[in-house]
């Protein structure tokens, strides 16, 4: 195996190794991608050094983004129960700090190389990115990413983004595209403001960019809005005016009701003296807060489903469309071969002739040069004249082949980009143009029996790994299952209860 091809498989036993202790479900996935990589390696559509593995996020995403010091890394450290991230009145974070569930007990910081160099993170190769829009920035990722690993349970199966203070006008151009590549990755994306601003008129970019922006998306729907500290309105004489003025300011950006949570944290809050408005104030706390938690539960979930249909779709892709497009292709390139040595042998012939018949090699239909007679007394000039006349032959009709398979690579290409499928249809077709190839082989190469009962076992397997997640996250009633079809959308929205019951199964499958 080359060194690309040890890499790749170094890159998947990491991978195995992270899901072993996450989901064992899509553990299981793993080994069938690589079945899939198999398939692929064979008949060209993949290089050695790529895998249909590893260009998916494993891990849904979440992110956390706002205003300065609007209680990012409070909520999350909350989230986790663990005191990972700091907090504190002043801009606190200048990075972004991706979590993710190691079973150390230990939280540590990697830096943000890791982040960069490691394919499992959605921000593989994002010093590229930054470097295209801030030149020079690209090689200074450690300012701007951090890696922490967490023991929480809260955090199995998920990664979590905690991000510096956002302000439009402050930033930076790379913090800003960090933030936009990040909304693009997410799964989900918690935007989060402070109450104790009781104008949030005065941040005008910022609600631009965080909410103007971010609601006529098509998955605007993965964005929630949270005012936090909302406890501080307490003070106020009119409680309900804070929140209505931060409401009307999100409306006239078009925000409707329904993803608009107030929160804020019991442990950083400012006690509230009377007893009818604190007990109005948890209440609306813990019903937003709990909503908040089980669309972060419920991503993950989501994800789960998402990667069986990946592999799903590619196994259907490689079967319904990257070979039929191949043979097609193959088909096209043998008609052009067959018919371009039938011209090209014809012309040849009549220019044979005509040139003998005008070097007077021809008494008739004789054909009668002057060397013919020491030719066939000479068994050395015989065999030589005849290797020279194969090699024309052959030389004439592989010079056929390639120029023949040259003229379908633009085609293929264009088809290639059209279909939007992984895998290199015009490599996968070249290779069956090579000249040991016959242009008499009925199947694509590599695409023989093995490949084809391989392919069926997989999606077999993705049948099989779909029922493991609906025992494992449904109920055990089993009203709420989900089938390969609708995997490809948005997990169906449920009722508040059955939730519960959903996530009660998780955790204790989990634990
Ligand atoms: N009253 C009140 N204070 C809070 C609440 N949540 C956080 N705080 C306090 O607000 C301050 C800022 O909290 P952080 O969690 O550091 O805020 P952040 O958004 O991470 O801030 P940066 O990382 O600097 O952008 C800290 O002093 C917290 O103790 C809350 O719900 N109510
Ligand atoms: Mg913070």
């Amino acid at each position: 195996m080359n060194t690309a091809g040890r890499l790749i498989e170094g890159r998947l036993k990491h991978l195995e190794t992270h899901l072993e202790q996450e989901n064992p479900v899509l553990l299981k996935t793993v080994q069938s991608f690589k079945k899939l990589d198999r398939i692929a390696y064979r008949t060209g559509l993949l290089d050695t050094d790529e895998s249909y593995a590893t260009q998916i996020p494993w891990w849904p995403l979440i992110s956390v983004l706002g205003t300065f010091s609007s209680g990012k890394s409070t909520f999350i450290n909350h989230y986790l129960g663990y005191k990972l991230q700091r907090t504190g009145n002043q801009a606190v974070d200048d990075k972004f700090t991706v979590t993710c569930y190691s079973r150390e007990k230990t939280a540590h910081a990697l830096p943000g190389v890791a982040l960069d160099s490691d394919p499992r993170f959605p921000f593989y190769q994002m010093s590229e990115d930054i470097e295209l829009v801030a030149k020079g920035e690209g090689q200074r990722i450690d300012s701007y990413l951090q890696l922490k690993t967490c023991p929480s349970e809260q955090l199995r199966g998920k990664i979590l983004i905690d991000s510096p203070g956002f302000d439009a006008d402050a930033q930076r151009t790379s913090t800003l595209k960090i933030t936009d590549h990040i909304i693009d990755l997410s799964d989900l994306v918690l935007v989060f403001f402070d109450a104790r601003h009781p104008e949030p008129g005065a941040m005008h970019d910022t609600l631009d960019h965080l909410v103007s922006n971010t609601i006529n998306r098509n998955d605007a729907g993965k964005f929630l809005y949270i005012l936090n500290q909302i406890d501080s309105a307490a003070r106020e004489d009119n409680p309900e005016e804070v929140v209505a003025a931060w409401q009307r300011a999100l409306g006239e950006r078009g925000l409707t009701a329904g993803r608009f949570y107030t929160i804020y944290n019991p442990e950083a809050a400012v006690p509230i003296a009377d007893d009818n408005l604190r007990q109005r104030f948890e209440r609306k706390r813990d019903a937003d807060l709990e909503e908040i938690h089980n669309r972060m539960h419920e991503v993950e979930i989501e994800r789960a489903y998402r990667i069986v249909g990946v592999l799903e779709r590619t196994a259907r892709d490689i079967e319904e469309r990257a070979i039929p497009a191949i043979s097609e292709a193959v088909s096209r390139w043998k008609r052009r071969v067959l018919w371009g040595d039938a011209v090209a042998f014809s012309l040849l012939l009549i220019a044979l002739i005509g040139i003998t018949i005008n070097l007077g090699y021809w008494e008739g239909f004789r054909f009668a040069p002057p060397w013919l007679d020491s030719l066939m007394t000479n068994p050395v000039a015989q065999i030589s004249s005849g290797v020279g006349i194969v090699a024309v032959i052959l030389g004439l009709h592989f010079v056929i082949r390639a120029l023949s398979a040259r003229s379908l690579l633009r085609r293929l290409r264009k088809q290639s980009a059209h279909l939007a499928i992984r895998g290199n249809l015009a490599n996968a077709f070249l290779r069956n143009t090579k000249p040991w190839r016959s242009i008499f082989s009925t199947s694509p190469a590599g695409w023989g029996r093995g490949a084809k009962k391989r392919l069926t076992q997989v999606k077999e397997d993705a049948d099989n790994y779909v029922q493991s997640l609906n025992d494992r996250f449904t109920n055990p009633s089993g009203e709420e299952t989900f089938s390969l079809s609708e995997m490809g959308h948005q997990a169906p929205a449920r009722e508040k209860q059955a939730d519960a019951e959903v996530m009660e199964t998780v955790t204790a499958n989990q634990s």
